[in-house]
């Protein structure tokens, strides 16, 4: 299945001229690493690409040829190839949605268990760690070398998407790629540096705001948290520096799952992150209650309706699918 589809996918891509390289809105280490490593190494081989990305957080500006990218989709993307990476549907594109009867074709490569198979080729491979661990394999298939440029974007999805390799999502594969990265010359203590120690004063403010929410349920399984709007406004943080505050919800002794509620701009309405500690508890399935998706470890959806309600509905969603844990 895999195979057939790489296979397809390689030979479009060695046909075809001009390409557009697209992920999610709110890009994370993955989708903006995987887009940018796949850049090079098509305009490596001749390609004409362009790469549309939401704005490139602060913290992956260092990353090379981050500052060559595209906002929104526009007419002069007509007729290209569309490469998706990390992008579970189309309705995740942001700007960019409803555009894509004007691509010639997309190919659609991922991780996520929600993917819908949108693309015209499709390569869902929900046992990798991240895109970029597909990417790397993608971009040898098609005879480019991995230089450091390449190898330093693929190792910021992986390192991301791994939380460290820190996530089960790490396999023996993920470290054998992560070696071959090391080999192209990538500098992996200025990449940690720049990924996770280039922190604005602002995110350790909405952090100390947003620990004092931290409630637990469930008999300590369940970790909640807030993030309203008023704690963006008080501690001036933006929503992109919300990203990885749920991990210490999950770091908690005895959670099972951690769930981060954030009031977003738009009036009673909330983006909630959940992430799984149990490989019988599937976050993907809650998600999917409200219209969300994602990873069985990892996933999100959007809520409307007033804060209390949310919180209720939500928490009963996780409490259900706790049930799971039971051994
Ligand atoms: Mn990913």
């Amino acid at each position: 299945m895999s195979a057939a589809a790489i296979a397809q996918i390689v030979k479009t891509i060695k046909r075809e001229k001009k390409f557009v390289i697209l992920s999610h809105e709110s890009p994370d280490g993955d989708a903006i690493g995987s887009q940018l490593a796949l850049c090079a190494a098509l305009k490596r081989i001749g390609k004409d690409v362009v790469l549309v990305s939401d704005r490139v957080p602060r913290k992956y500006q260092f990353l090379p040829g981050s500052g060559d990218t595209t906002h929104g989709l526009d007419v002069s993307m007509e007729g290209r190839v569309a490469v998706f990476v990390d992008t579970p549907t189309l309705e995740r594109l942001g700007d960019g949605g409803g555009m894509d009867p004007i691509f010639k074709s997309i190919i659609n490569i991922d991780h996520h268990v929600s993917n819908v198979r949108f693309g015209t080729y499709n390569w869902v491979d929900v046992s990798a760690s991240s895109v970029g661990e597909m990417v790397f394999f993608l971009i040898k298939r098609l005879g480019v070398a991995v230089d450091e440029n390449i190898g330093t974007c693929l190792y910021v999805a992986i390192l991301t998407d791994t939380g460290m390799f820190q996530y089960a999502n790490t396999t023996r594969k993920t470290h054998a790629v992560v070696g071959e990265l090391i080999d192209s010359g990538i500098d992996q203590f200025r990449i940690y540096q720049n990924v996770y120690e280039n922190v604005p004063l602002a995110k350790l403010k909405l952090l100390n705001e947003s620990l004092k929410t931290i409630k637990v349920d469930c008999g300590g399984k369940l970790v909640s948290m807030w993030i309203t709007q008023d704690m963006f406004r008080r501690t001036g943080a933006t929503m992109e520096l919300s990203e990885d505050i749920i991990n210490f919800a999950r770091s908690v002794d005895g959670c099972v799952v951690a769930v981060v509620f954030k009031e977003t701009q738009q009036k009673n309405t909330c983006r909630v992150s959940f992430r799984s500690k149990s490989k019988k508890v599937d976050v993907n399935r809650v998600a999917a209650v409200f219209g969300g998706g994602g990873h069985k470890a990892a996933s999100g959806c959007t809520v409307t309706g007033r804060r209390e309600d949310v919180s209720k509905r939500v928490i009963g969603a996780i409490k259900r699918e706790l049930r799971h844990d039971r051994a």
